[in-house]
């Protein structure tokens, strides 16, 4: 009361008095930590040199550094464009996506779609169906935990601690052979305890491009058996691998083959390159059809809650492109040659690397798979590219490759070696020969 008497008599607005005696609604907000990849984006644009490198976000870029629009896509939107969609036509052809996605994963033929043994609905992208599984999980197995890769895509750690999912890591990578450190991750599946959920990528690992053989899979595959573990794939990178989308699904095929149980979150982001669209599916595979319906109701329920029901447009393009067998055979088509567009860049970077005399061992860029390279470059040396060099890529060295173009590749290679090989003063770096 003293305190408004004051303000009073000091002549102040209603409003100011007002906001002087209670604090913000806001105060407590401060800003959250940025998403790394989104701060590599951020840093590129406002860089003004014109010979800049984005190599931050995995985003599929032509040889030019274009974004594309895939043919498949363009004569996709040209059939839908002539019709009137009614919301009942849409729900169908919303289904019609979601039963041939699933059969881009588990199958042309498989048994679990003839037999209607799986709960699939349409999910925001890759990421929207992840969350969606992480609040199936908590909802339905309020104790558990979701196990992931160290290290995985940064955004899964948020998708399932914003679930209320704990989560716990397995070994996946070993920084000396930049490969898969297959031991340590059997060890991890055995000792998690029985029935655990895990987060697998099926192919084109991101970060490390680091994907198990055939037959190491089938390890897995038989040690979740024997754990009762429950595999959940991210797909999000099908058709990146190897170029066929087929092959990409190898792993999937393994589990499924061994009487798995399987969830899989799909994304039809990068390989029909629809960012924006946020077209993707989220299946999870059941004992029978009665288990299917429960499970897609309850899955439909959660969605409705978060964003009511996902977005049209991409939707009705994705479902052409999966249904028409003409279109199909462009995409499958573009799909190869942007994966082999990427393969070509891997070789070409290893050899410039070489040529320029780098004594380092270059030979994972080209091991690797997929969309990104797990250089094992230093956040001091990812500094020093784009200080000095003006590439921009993730502190953790993970290149995107589809970045990389004829045009800026001999430019990176040297930027690369440079900031390997000698110190900012031009001394050669004697600790980086290892
Ligand atoms: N899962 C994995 C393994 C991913 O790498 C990404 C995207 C997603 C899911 C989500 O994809 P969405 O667009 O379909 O939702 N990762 C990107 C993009 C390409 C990003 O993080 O912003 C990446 O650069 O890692």
């Amino acid at each position: 009361m003293m305190i408004m008497w004051r303000y009073l008599r000091r002549g102040m607005s209603t409003s100011t008095r007002v906001r002087a005696l209670r604090r913000s609604w806001w105060d407590h907000v401060t800003p959250a930590p940025k998403d790394p990849i989104n701060a590599v984006t951020e840093a590129f644009l406002a860089d003004p040199c014109p010979y800049k490198i984005n190599l931050g976000v995995g985003a599929y870029r032509d040889d030019d550094g274009k974004p594309v629009v895939l043919q498949c896509v363009r004569e996709a939107e040209g059939k839908i464009a002539a019709t009137n969609f009614l919301e009942s036509t849409c729900a169908a052809i919303s289904s019609k996506l979601v039963e041939e996605s699933a059969k881009l994963v588990y199958g042309e033929d498989s048994d679990v779609i003839k037999e209607g043994r799986f709960a699939g609905v349409q999910a925001l992208s890759g990421t929207g169906a992840c969350r969606l599984f992480a609040e199936f999980q908590r909802r339905f197995y309020p104790d558990s935990r979701i196990y992931m890769p160290d290290p995985t895509w940064s955004n899964h750690h948020n998708i399932w601690r914003d679930a209320q999912v704990p989560i716990r890591t397995f070994h996946y990578y070993h920084p000396d052979s930049k490969g898969l450190n297959f031991v340590a991750l059997m060890d991890d599946v055995k000792n998690a305890p029985n029935g655990s959920f895990f987060l697998l990528h099926p192919c084109a690992h991101n970060p490390t491009g680091v994907d198990p053989s055939d037959e190491q899979w089938q390890e897995i595959s038989s040690l979740f058996k024997v754990k009762n573990h429950f595999p959940f794939f991210d797909m999000a990178y099908q058709g990146f691998a190897s170029g066929d989308l087929e092959r990409d699904a190898r792993a999937i095929r393994i589990f499924l083959d061994d009487g798995h149980l399987i969830g899989c979150a799909q994304s039809f982001a990068k390989n029909m390159a629809l960012y924006g669209h946020r077209v993707g599916c989220l299946s999870l595979l059941c004992d029978d059809k009665i288990q299917a319906v429960a499970i897609k109701s309850q899955l439909q329920q959660i969605a409705s809650t978060i964003y009511g029901s996902p977005p049209i447009h991409g939707m009705l393009a994705v479902s052409k492109i999966l249904s028409d067998p003409d279109i199909k055979a462009i995409w499958l088509k573009e799909v190869k040659d942007m994966a082999t567009r990427v393969q070509r860049m891997r070789a070409t970077l290893k050899e410039a690397l070489e040529k320029l005399g780098s004594p380092l061992n270059w030979q994972p860029i080209t091991n690797q798979v997929g969309m990104f390279c797990f250089s094992g470059l230093t956040p001091d040396e990812v500094d020093r590219l784009a200080k000095e060099f003006h590439v921009y890529m993730t502190y953790d060295g993970r290149i995107s490759m589809a970045g990389v173009t004829t045009k800026n590749v001999d430019y990176l290679a040297s930027a690369i070696h440079e900031v390997t090989a000698f110190d900012q003063d031009g001394k050669i770096l004697h600790t980086v020969c290892a």
